[in-house]
């Protein structure tokens, strides 16, 4: 264990015991939510994994601490103090050597879950290739930590501002597989279809496993997407989605949001737009995709 990790005791009780665990992010709680969605989310994802037999390891920078399993005041801190970091890999030394607090994307949640010794993860959607990346070169550090660090990621697909079919591209480049939870077909986010294939079907929690165990088994290393459409009840037909999401690119490009403010900023365009579609919809698939991954840890 490295000296910067602030394992809570109950996550480390798991983890040692070999009892399931499951991550959980917080750039979701700074950045993909307003207040107070974002600690109602969180604090229901942390519920559901509970429910289903799991522990939940929400995972943070706090005071320069990388932090695995937070308090309520903690996820109550990361979901009103402003600004807070957005944190993936690259971001983690300057961080914890100058002592701040930051919120984990994908990429640094998964960074910090393997050095703690999670395998399963559950957020909304990995980030992915940008509409317009050939321009702008756009493309999400958590398709790269999927590549190289061994965390399964249970999410809805990627985030359906992107270019999906050129996210599934780069993944494929980069000998991550998509595996379909109950689907042939790539989720789009907020909605189950994107007409693009995923690599294999899976049907249980014990499936996903049995994966697992045999990537691990063939010391293939990096990651796995574990793609969980929206429940039917929840989605968003796609049709209703593209007016508000071609009206959030254009009102990006017009101000000028680059890099990592890109994805914030869409997400709270959309939630807008939508009067409040989007942000439910986001709510409840992050909560199915925890309900699963917690499923996922115990079957491991
Ligand atoms: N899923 C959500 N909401 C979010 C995110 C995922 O439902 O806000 C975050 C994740 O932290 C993901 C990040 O890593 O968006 C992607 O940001 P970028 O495109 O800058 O890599
Ligand atoms: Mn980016």
């Amino acid at each position: 264990m490295n000296a910067h990790l602030e394992i809570a005791p109950e996550v480390r009780a798991a983890i040692d015991a070999g009892s399931p665990v499951v991550a959980l992010e917080s750039t979701i709680i700074s950045h993909g939510f307003p207040y107070p969605a974002n600690v109602e989310c969180a604090l229901e994802a942390e519920r559901i994994a509970r429910e289903e037999g799991a522990v939940p390891a929400t995972i943070a920078v706090l005071a320069g601490r990388l932090c695995v399993g937070l308090a309520r005041e903690q996820v109550e801190h990361l979901a009103t103090a402003k600004p807070i970091a957005k944190v993936s890999r690259r971001d983690l030394g300057a961080i914890v050597a100058s002592g701040l607090d930051g919120a984990t994307t994908v990429a640094g949640t998964m960074v910090v879950a393997a050095m703690a010794g999670i395998r399963v993860f559950a957020t909304g959607g990995i980030g992915g290739v940008h509409r317009g990346a050939e321009r702008t070169f756009d493309i999400s550090a958590d398709l790269l930590e999927l590549a190289r660090t061994d965390v399964a990621v249970v999410c809805a697909g990627a985030k359906s501002v992107l270019d999906l079919p050129l996210t599934l591209e780069v993944l494929e480049t980069h000998g991550v597989p998509v595996l379909g939870y109950r689907t042939d077909e790539f989720p789009a986010f907020y909605s189950r279809t994107s007409g693009l294939r995923v690599d294999a079907r899976l049907e249980t929690p014990e499936e996903v496993a049995a994966v697992m165990r045999v990537r691990s088994g063939l010391g293939l290393g990096g990651g796995i997407v574990v793609a969980n459409p929206i429940a039917p009840e929840h989605e968003i037909q796609r049709a209703t989605l593209d007016g508000w999401t071609d009206a959030a690119l254009a009102e990006a490009d017009a101000a000028g949001i680059r890099g990592k403010d890109v994805t914030p900023f869409l997400l709270g365009r959309l939630h807008a737009l939508s009067g409040g579609a989007t942000e439910e919809a986001n709510k409840q698939l992050v909560w199915s995709n925890v309900r699963l991954a917690a499923r996922i840890a115990r079957a491991l």
